[in-house]
């Protein structure tokens, strides 16, 4: 693998470099802050499961990666109650789409139809088969999201300070080594009035402000140490991530874009020529391109800070370490130190290993685990 800055520099540092993106910023600091790069593939055909294992395993992750197109009853109200489980366990939302059209339609994929996925999903991904005008498109498309988001109307200013009540103080930023975000607005609520539509409600930077202690309320509530939560849970997080994760905020109403750069399935067609150019249409779209769903990071020039994304992962059960893991239909696996630690990917994509597992809860954070250590063991701590 070849050495870049990336590779050694922790998530929080990545998130202050000057080539960081708003939401990629919030995305390392997320990381950072509950320490895990897990992303979980909620690859689930209703919309109860899909709910359902974000309530069991939002903990655990930095993001939740759907398929809205296999759930088969997927309605706005989906979308919302994802939105509320992600705001109040903190993680950014991913939809696997897989855009590769011409510009035109993926923009109408993009905004429109049953799922108007830029609405709920902060991130989506595309391939640069037709060439990268896709990237323009979906860059158009998510600005005039944004736009409309920002230019809605809003009502309602509270002044109220929650988290003076429940005894965190946004302020006290001692000990903390992730560094604030910078005057973010926040995401939407998706506010389903029982029709066919989504209204958004948005808020400019003044009710951001205000609309923290809405969050720190709702946030505390739930990952504080609660009475069962301290006898039966390993993962809820201790006063200092709880601190954290107040002063970060809600994420920015922002959008971004991965590119598919390589797969994970045997036989795949994607070269190293095609990778190369990924890269070359990613460096030339910084502000909108996050990263890659990639097997390795790639990352070679001093400016290239992108977050590489990596499926095809699997732990193997006890006894069968070095085992090569796949599935009947080309799914190739590989462990997360394989992933993080030798081949420089900063995030694993989980599917099967963590929804097929008897305990998911459990199994998440046993991921979660191998994730971290893999990139502690990457950028040398405890040397
Ligand atoms: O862990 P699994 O095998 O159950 O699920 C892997 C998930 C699936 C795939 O659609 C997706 O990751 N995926 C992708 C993505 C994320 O774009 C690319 C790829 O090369 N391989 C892959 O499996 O939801």
């Amino acid at each position: 693998m070849a050495s870049h800055t990336t590779l050694t520099s922790t998530y929080g540092a990545r998130a202050g470099l000057p080539t960081t993106g708003p939401l990629a910023s919030y995305l390392l600091r997320l990381i950072s802050i509950k320490q895990t790069n897990l992303c979980l593939s909620a690859d689930v055909e209703t919309s109860a499961e899909l709910i359902q294992l974000a309530e069991d395993v939002g903990d655990s992750i930095c993001l939740l990666k759907t398929h809205c197109d296999i759930v088969t009853d997927w309605t706005d109200r989906t979308a919302t109650a994802l939105r509320e489980i992600a705001k109040r366990k903190s993680f950014l939302i991913f939809e696997d789409r897989k855009f590769a059209d011409i510009g035109e339609t993926v923009q109408k994929q993009y905004t429109s139809g049953h799922h108007r996925i830029a609405l709920w999903a902060e991130i989506t991904n595309a391939h640069i088969v037709p060439g990268p005008a896709i990237v323009t498109a979906l860059e158009k498309a998510a600005e005039s999201t944004i736009a409309k988001y920002n230019t809605g109307v809003h009502t309602e200013i509270s002044a109220s300070s929650c988290a003076k009540l429940n005894g965190v103080d946004e302020d006290d930023d001692e000990d903390d080594e992730v560094p604030p975000m910078d005057g973010a607005l926040e995401s939407p609520m998706l506010m389903d009035d029982g029709e066919r539509r989504l209204s958004i409600k948005p808020m400019d930077r003044k009710q951001s402000v205000v609309s923290v202690s809405t969050t720190i309320s709702t946030r505390t509530e739930s990952i504080s140490p609660r009475p069962e939560a301290l006898n039966a849970s390993s993962e809820t997080f201790d006063l200092d991530t709880v601190k954290q994760l107040v002063r970060l905020g809600e994420p920015p109403f922002l959008r971004s874009l991965l590119l598919l750069a390589e797969m994970s399935s045997a036989g795949h067609l994607m070269t190293p020529e095609y990778r190369q150019a990924s890269v070359d249409v990613a460096r030339s779209h910084r502000d909108f391109v996050m990263g890659f769903i990639a097997q390795r990071s790639l990352n070679t020039e001093p400016e290239d800070n992108f977050i590489t994304m990596t499926p095809g992962c699997q732990l193997p059960p006890p006894g069968q370490e070095g085992a090569k893991l796949g599935d009947s239909l080309g799914q190739q696996y590989n462990t997360p130190r394989k992933l993080i630690f030798e081949s420089g990917c900063d995030i694993i994509i989980v599917g099967r290993g963590i929804v097929r597992a008897p305990d998911r809860k459990a199994e998440a954070q046993r991921y979660r685990q191998a994730g971290w250590q893999a990139y502690e063991e990457r950028i040398g701590k405890g040397q």
